[in-house]
């Protein structure tokens, strides 16, 4: 099967940062000699007390270890702040677009390095030092990076929440890194709707002290000026503080590996796992994929869709581009807010050049026709972007030709919470492309395909993604489970990161990302564990017993099916089922809304007990006939009847 190419154009080429025999002399230097090659990069950002060390790292069974540039010393905010401060103090370092058109913002790296030290002075003086959890959970606004970089420059760890996650989810993960300062907002803005910030933070505190965890300080931005509650000692506002704060901040020294923060996400098993990054080797290799993934060079207006609640927002909005000196542009709203042209009139706005947006966010648009884009110019665009999920050829095409309209290169780039940043990606002129391919590895990274038994792969094949080595942006841990993190991630197949992802890798070795090989599933690119939602239903007290699992969806690429078993004697209903969805919603977040839910009197189970998950997928695919071999199940009836219930329900 040959797939369709897009072979690199003249005027890419022009534009390009690396031609393609220099992306391959690179590549082949960076994995053969990575303490030369990470050697010489590394020094792209401002050390304070330079590196000697490069790489120091281990994969092996007990004794996973991950360490770059480790007696290194620099402090990140600095790297994204002050260091540009003289050849670009006046340029505009966040470019804010609000959710109502009418509103934006311009932030200059001056501003920026004055707001920053202000907030970083504001949490010193409520007690925060080097090492301390502060927990944000915001609204898409500049303040959101201020306060990351203000902890980055004190030292202290951040642990980002996205907004939409419940005050539930929110407590948990306050426990979860024993964080006793949040940074919030009084509510925040998304498609001319209110999210309540701060009732959730006061409702998060409570459910985080009925268990035994105190906060003791929240700071609270004022966005929409909404009435909210206020408790004195523990809550203070940002506008206030930020009065008698000093503009000046001398950053903290931190060592290379020194942690910049922990990022909460879904795993397979048990509770969200708590994703800690490091300073240097993160930084080195969030500037650098920014760099060259995107083609960015100085001037260029950069824009990234995605929030700073995901991994993306972390190292696409904020550090990533920061660190390059760029104009990066954050935005508040959503796609079809106020109407389904918005993404193409602010690219026209505000001249944008490169845009980095998510295949859910394509597909939905291009469910809204041609028109709303035809209705605006994107000349400005030179380099279209893609993360989160597969994008499937029809999506790819669409953003190529009818948003870039065949002359913005399109970078389908795989990458994972835990990697930091981007490992599998074309690079704008030095790759040729193959819509739904995320193509070839960046530099230092070396994917592998195994199969099932771990046995290596060569050639054109399909399999489970391992990558054998380490790069710079490698997580380093489970935040307080090292364990957990081993487990997770290095004993599936010894020796080797094992990504979660299935892939493919045709006969020129580029990589076709499957999706999730677990039990995670992927709903408008935001990562869900089945047993989140599953362990929120059975916390229902109708519900007996529950298996999630992911079905294709047009616009959300993987929706939620949910097979519930209620208890004895509970009548199925379709107000219970609907009374089930705002019980996930309430306990996790909207994101986890279940889709589907359908009531078996049973589930499918191995002898032993094991759900047969691949059978519920298939029902929920409607591919009855590619059940497969279901002789071995303790009570194979059991699949008839969840067959001619779904066929009944149609
Ligand atoms: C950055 C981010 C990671 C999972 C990952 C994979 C899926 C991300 C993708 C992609 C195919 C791409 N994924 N980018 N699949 N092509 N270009 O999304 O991090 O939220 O941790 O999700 O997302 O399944 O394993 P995260």
């Amino acid at each position: 099967m040959s797939a369709t190419v897009v072979p690199i154009k003249d005027e890419w080429k022009a534009n390009a940062l690396l031609s393609q025999d220099t992306y391959r002399e690179w590549y082949e230097r960076s994995v053969s000699d990575p303490d030369g090659f990470w050697g010489e990069h590394g020094r792209r950002i401002d050390w304070i007390r330079p590196f000697q060390r490069v790489k120091n790292t281990s994969f092996a069974p007990g004794a996973v270890s991950i360490r770059w540039f480790e007696d290194g010393t620099l402090n990140v905010s600095a790297n994204c702040i002050d260091r540009h401060l003289a050849e670009r103090g006046d340029q505009v370092a966040i470019l804010w677009e609000g959710d109502d058109p009418k509103d934006s913002r311009a932030i200059t790296y001056r501003e920026l390095h004055g707001e920053v030290c202000r907030m970083a002075n504001v949490l010193k003086a409520r007690g925060v030092k080097r090492g301390d959890r502060v927990t944000l959970y915001m609204p898409m606004i500049p303040e959101a990076a201020y306060a990351m970089l203000a902890c980055a420059r004190i030292g202290a760890i951040h642990s980002v929440v996205f907004g939409g996650f419940s005050p539930d989810a929110l407590a948990g993960r306050l426990e979860g890194a024993s964080s006793s300062v949040l940074v919030t907002a009084d509510e925040g803005y998304r498609g001319g709707r209110t999210v309540p910030l701060k009732a959730n933070v006061d409702r998060a505190v409570e459910i985080a002290a009925r268990a035994g965890h105190g906060v003791e300080t929240v700071l609270v931005v004022r966005r929409s000026g909404g009435a909210v509650g206020f408790q004195e000692g523990r809550d203070i506002w940002w506008h206030e503080a930020r009065e008698g704060a000093s503009p000046e901040c001398e950053p903290e020294e931190m060592g290379a590996e020194d942690p910049l923060f922990i990022l909460y996400t879904s795993g397979s098993t048990g509770k969200p796992k708590g994703v800690l990054h490091s300073s240097g080797g993160y930084l080195v290799y969030a500037s650098m994929t920014h760099q060259y993934v995107f083609g960015y060079r100085p001037g260029d207006i950069y824009w990234c869709t995605a929030d700073v609640g995901w991994v993306t927002g972390h190292s696409y909005i904020v550090y990533g581009p920061l660190a390059n000196g760029a104009t990066t542009l954050m935005f508040e709203g959503v796609p079809n807010y106020p109407d389904q042209s918005r993404f193409w009139q602010v690219i026209d706005k505000h001249k944008v050049n490169i845009f980095y947006t998510a295949p859910t966010a394509i597909r939905a648009l291009m469910g809204a026709g041609d028109e709303p884009v035809k209705a605006t110019s994107r000349k400005s665009l030179r380099v279209l972007a893609s993360v989160g999920e597969p994008i499937n050829p029809e999506a790819w095409n669409w953003y190529y030709k009818v948003v870039g309209e065949e002359r913005c290169p399109v970078m389908d780039t795989w990458w994972q919470t835990e990697t930091g940043g981007i490992l599998i990606t074309p690079l704008p002129g030095a790759t040729d492309l193959k819509p739904g391919s995320a193509t070839l590895p960046f530099f230092g990274v070396k994917p592998q395909i195994v199969d099932n038994e771990g046995r290596v792969l060569d050639g054109a094949v399909d399999g489970n993604l391992c990558i054998v080595d380490s790069w710079p942006g490698q997580m380093r841990t489970v935040y307080g489970d090292h364990e957990r993190f081993e487990q997770t991630y290095f004993s599936t197949y010894e020796n080797k990161y094992f990504t979660g992802d299935g892939a493919r890798r045709d006969e020129d070795g580029y990589y076709w990302i499957t999706g999730r090989v677990d039990d995670v599933i992927n709903v408008s690119g935001h990562r869900m564990g089945t047993a989140e939602v599953e362990s929120s239903l059975v916390a229902h007290e109708k519900v007996s017993e529950a298996a999630v699992v992911g079905y294709p969806h047009d616009i959300k690429g993987q929706g939620i099916y949910c097979y519930v078993t209620l208890m004895e004697g509970v009548e199925p209903t379709d107000e219970l089922r609907k009374a089930l969805v705002a019980h996930v919603r309430q306990d996790i977040g909207a994101i986890a809304s279940p889709d589907k839910i359908q009531f078996a009197p049973g589930l499918p189970k191995t002898r032993s007990g094991k759900i047969m998950r691949r059978i519920l997928r298939k029902i929920a695919e409607d591919d009855f006939a590619a059940l497969g071999d279901t002789s071995t199940l303790a009570d194979p009836g059991v699949v008839d009847d969840l067959v001619d219930n779904r066929q009944n329900k149609r």
